[in-house]
């Protein structure tokens, strides 16, 4: 066997001390793991992580030179931190929580050579890493990613592979955009026709702005048990799925199937085939809010996820306000105007989600509209970023010019089609401090973290998808658990995490 390369260690996210040693340690067929109680979960993704390329049995036994240990004193590590020693003859990964050991195993992985990553057995491959003493603590709490499956739908065995990805980058919250205009992805035993009929469209449009649609029809949808095991799969991995259900407005595809749902129910729409801002809004009436809680709880019961996402995003109220029912509710509610039914509405659902210990996600369209107990994506701008938080909000920073994924890298040419409007190149998304300028220390505890938002008008592939998130969702990865950082030093560690994306074949921007 070759002898090993001289190692430097890059980490990506940076750890927040490291210091190397001089030495490595091996793992070979007869490497075994010591397990305390708690670190099953741990050890179980090792094995199922370096099995396909490595081949490494990892058998568990009591004198083992790899030491899995739960040590709930170990308070300074917070639910994600974790330490890991390696010497020569031993490695020793501790923490507080079982999942800051499933970000300690990600770690693990990365110090080993880049073909530990491969899907397939990697032949004459020293299986070392370099020794080296690390305490890794990530900055912040949110550090998610957004996947529109609405747009165009993915099969769940493609959802574990992104949530794979994201697991290697450290990112806790994979965000599931399940329902929008062009498509509903998700079964509710009591309303049967939003997958039935709520999850096909007859043809998409090509170009924003155009009318060029390409005939070519699309639909899919999930079941319960997928869904369900893609929790599963993500919990193993560290990660909550949080669902998100848009309303009121983004709801063409439900109104589509149940147009009693819609302000008027006379009318017969299509699935949205058109990419934008719709104008159909859920009506006001309390069959929706009948509607809403049975969808929810039923989204409740597959999503355990503390947090859940209802959308409230790009809702024009021209509907609610040529609605003469509409117009009544705003009044009987003592709202000044039928747009007010917006804030209205939410603070309904949300007081639903709170009766029922979830936590109400909303985007924010101004940072000072959305009811008190929800949690704010602010998407449009960092400074509703910063009124949301010092109006008291807990803030998710997902600031479009930084976060939006769906726009292209680069202005070249050689870009596939993408959102247009913007350019969010690498340096951008590097560079984009979840905290907001000039917030106070109160304000800055309450922004969360940030995420990226894949939206998928313009991006049906897995291929293109992955061309779209990587190597940007490496830079904000980096940049929610370790803070800003040097773009040279960020540069000079995506150079060497690069290899590892090719062996687990991203299909990566250039
Ligand atoms: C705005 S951001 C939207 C999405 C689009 C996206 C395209 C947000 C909450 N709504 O419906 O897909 O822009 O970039």
């Amino acid at each position: 066997m070759p002898a090993p390369p001289p190692v430097t260690i890059s980490l990506l996210p940076r750890p927040t001390k490291a210091h190397a040693r001089a030495g490595h340690f091996t793992f070979g067929p007869d490497t075994c793991l010591r397990i305390s109680s708690g670190a099953e979960p741990a050890a179980q993704l090792l094995r199922t992580l370096l099995a396909p390329a490595t081949g490494l049995p990892l058998r568990s036994a009591e004198d083992a030179a790899v030491v899995l240990a739960l040590d709930p004193a170990l308070t300074g590590l917070g639910s994600e931190g974790y330490g890991l020693t390696v010497g020569p003859h031993s490695v020793l990964l501790r923490a507080a929580q079982t999942t800051g050991l499933l970000r300690g195993v990600q770690t693990i992985r990365q110090l080993l050579p880049p073909q530990a990553l491969a899907a397939s057995p990697q032949r004459g491959v020293r299986w070392s890493l370099p020794c080296v003493e690390i305490t890794d603590v990530p900055r912040h709490r949110w550090r998610g990613a957004m996947l529109d499956v609405a747009r165009h739908f993915q099969p769940v065995s493609y959802l574990r592979r992104y949530v794979d990805l994201l697991a290697l980058h450290k990112i806790n919250v994979f965000h599931l955009h399940l329902t929008d205009d062009q498509g509903w992805r998700m079964p509710v035993a009591a309303f049967p026709k939003l997958t039935e009929i709520g999850s096909h469209r007859a043809q998409s449009m090509i170009r924003a702005g155009s009318d060029d649609h390409d005939g070519v029809p699309h639909g899919g949808a999930y079941t319960r048990a997928e869904l369900a095991d893609l929790v599963r799969y993500a919990a193993a991995r560290g990660i909550t799925v949080m669902p998100e259900i848009e309303m009121p407005g983004h709801v063409r595809a439900a109104l589509a199937a149940y147009p009693h749902l819609g302000n008027r129910p006379d009318r017969v729409l299509d699935v949205w085939t058109r990419w934008g801002v719709c104008d159909n809004l859920l009506g006001v009436h309390e069959d929706v809010f009948d509607f809403c809680r049975t969808v929810l709880e039923e989204v409740m019961d597959v999503f355990p996820s503390p947090y859940i996402h209802i959308g409230g995003d790009e809702c024009p109220t021209v509907e609610w306000e040529e609605s003469p029912e509409a117009r009544a509710r705003a009044r009987d509610a003592g709202l000044s105007s039928p747009a007010a039914l917006h804030g209205w509405f939410l603070g309904r659902v949300g007081a639903f989600l709170t009766r029922n210990g979830r936590r109400p996600v909303g985007w924010a369209e101004t940072g000072t509209e959305l009811p008190d107990d929800f949690i704010v994506m602010a998407w449009r701008d960092p400074a509703h970023a910063l009124a949301a938080a010092e109006r008291g909000h807990e803030v998710i920073n997902s600031h479009h010019r930084a976060t939006y994924f769906d726009y292209p890298q680069s202005a070249g040419p050689q870009e596939h089609p993408a959102q247009p409007g913007a350019v969010v190149a690498l340096r951008g998304v590097h560079a984009h401090d979840p905290v907001p300028e000039g917030a106070s220390p109160e304000a800055a505890a309450r922004v969360l973290g940030t995420q990226a938002q894949l939206w998928t008008e313009y991006a049906a592939t897995p291929d293109r998808l992955e061309y779209l998130t990587y190597p940007r969702l490496s830079a904000l990865a980096d940049l929610a658990w370790s803070g800003p950082t040097q773009w040279t030093d960020f540069r000079s560690r995506l150079d060497r995490h690069v290899p590892r994306l090719d062996a687990l074949q991203v299909s990566r921007h250039p």
